[in-house]
């Protein structure tokens, strides 16, 4: 099924976008949005690896020819960071990985280069934000006195240390290396890192703290650099587990109806709000939890796994059955959004995802089948004539559509559905880990040096 919806969604950006960063499949023609500055192809090279994983050879074929012919850094153009390095160094790096096509590393190590001036800050904690012509950066001007946000400078590394190994190039990696070093100078109020820090000063901005937006794949790196190491990035691996254990103080607590949830964290004070963004998590804590010390493995499945039942809940309790932007835990009210601004669903993964490690994981059928719902929501309420749209509030009994099919959509919502319905050997974990955008990366084994000069 994911497959005839991955041709939907496909077919339709060819016919009505094609070339331009994402489809609107309700006015059927482009949307540009302002993330990726004139950098064109989005929902190209993000959805390159899940062609290739969904054998649609066809269509990876014209995809690979528009990146050789069309793909072009050399624009003036003002581009988020984050979201240039997860979608499109993410996504070259995949499909070279995937397809060993030479183009896409040279893609992806043309593109890293271009982001390297973001580093050009007294810390060297990078801009949000770099004119990749001129390679002038800057904060985004509402983030917490000119900080750099954690999920956005947190979020670099396992495609920056890829760079590093398919270029010769050390820098990428030392670039990474020492956001780590800046941190862990760092004191973290009760252990937890905010969601600001000033690139200038090196000191954190407003305490807050989320596991959701503006936090989320910051953790989610600390794991999956270690495990990309082949566990041997023990410092990644012990500020992900401490991180956990802060956060289980200090956010995670139980409704009175006994859905366990991820609260929001506002210098001390608690917002008992919970993200789509944060759903992510409960496939973080069980990727996790095999690694997890003091015998706390079978505790971090748990963790995992009540997650999963709150965020299924978040989707039960709309009249569309897809979960909103963000669902609240106080006011009377369990897993349910309350503001009308919170009751969107833009077509993300989170929960999906948290459902394809649980199932992985566990091989509980409950896994595959609240995917199935999903599967039957979405093809009820966002599959249009022109592609599929996100839902400006899921609790209403029809659809007032968004009319933007995000890229996200091709490269991670729908792969992580073809991967619940699929066998474990389909990217073992052991082999392979999955970058925030659903960019499988190879893990780099320990002796994959030795054995090349052993073939020397
Ligand atoms: C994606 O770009 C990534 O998953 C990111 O980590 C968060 N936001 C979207 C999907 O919701």
């Amino acid at each position: 099924v994911s497959l005839q919806m991955m041709k939907h969604a496909w077919d339709n950006y060819k016919r009505y976008a094609w070339g331009l960063n994402e489809l609107k499949p309700i006015s059927k023609q482009g949307h540009s949005s302002n993330l990726f500055g004139n950098i064109q192809g989005a929902t190209i090279v993000d959805a390159l690896d899940t062609l290739y994983i969904m054998e649609m050879k066809e269509e990876f074929k014209e995809a690979k020819e528009w990146v050789e012919k069309n793909l072009d850094f050399n624009v003036n153009a003002e581009i988020s960071v984050f979201e240039v390095n997860i979608r499109f160094v993410g996504g070259l790096l995949s499909a070279y990985y995937l397809s060993g096509e030479e183009v896409f590393r040279k893609k992806a190590v043309e593109l890293g280069e271009k982001l390297l001036p973001a580093f050009n800050t007294p810390t060297g904690i990078p801009w949000a934000l770099l004119n990749i012509k001129s390679g002038i950066g800057r904060n985004w001007p509402w983030a917490s006195g000119g900080s750099s946000i954690l999920a956005e400078f947190g979020t670099l590394h396992l495609e920056f240390v890829h760079l590093s190994h398919l270029s010769g190039n050390p820098v990428f990696a030392e670039k990474v290396m020492n956001i780590r070093k800046v941190l862990n100078r760092l004191d973290k109020p009760e252990g937890l890192y905010p969601n600001y820090l000033n690139p200038s000063s090196g000191q954190w901005g407003q305490h807050h703290v989320s596991i959701g937006g503006l936090g989320d794949s910051f953790y989610e790196y600390l794991l999956k650099a270690w495990l990309m190491s082949d566990k041997t990035d023990e410092e990644g691996k012990k500020m992900y587990y401490e991180a956990v254990q802060a956060i289980e103080t200090h956010l995670i607590r139980k409704s009175s109806g006994g859905l366990t949830y991820i609260a929001e964290w506002k210098g001390g004070l608690l917002e008992h709000k919970m993200g789509h963004l944060t759903c992510f998590a409960g496939g973080m804590f069980g990727l996790g939890a095999d690694g997890a010390p003091n015998d706390k493995t079978g505790h971090h499945i748990e963790l995992g796994a009540e997650i999963a039942r709150t965020c299924h809940e978040s989707y039960d309790r709309t009249s569309m059955k897809l979960g909103p932007e963000a669902f609240r835990f106080d006011g009377g009210v369990e897993a349910i959004a309350t503001r009308q601004n919170e009751k969107y669903y833009i077509l993300r993964p989170e929960v999906i995802e948290t459902y394809m490690y649980m199932w992985r994981l566990t091989h509980d059928p409950k896994y595959r089948q609240w995917g199935w719902e999903a599967v039957e929501a979405l093809e009820k309420h966002c599959r249009v004539d022109g592609g599929y749209s996100g839902i400006r509030d899921v609790y209403n009994n029809h659809e007032s559509h968004d009319d933007v099919q995000q890229s996200f959509f091709l490269s991670e919502t729908l792969k992580y559905l073809y991967l619940l319905f699929s066998e474990d050997d389909l990217l073992p974990f052991e082999h392979w880990v999955f970058n925030t955008e659903a960019h499988p990366l190879p893990v780099l084994h320990k002796d994959e040096g030795n054995k090349e000069e052993n073939q020397k």
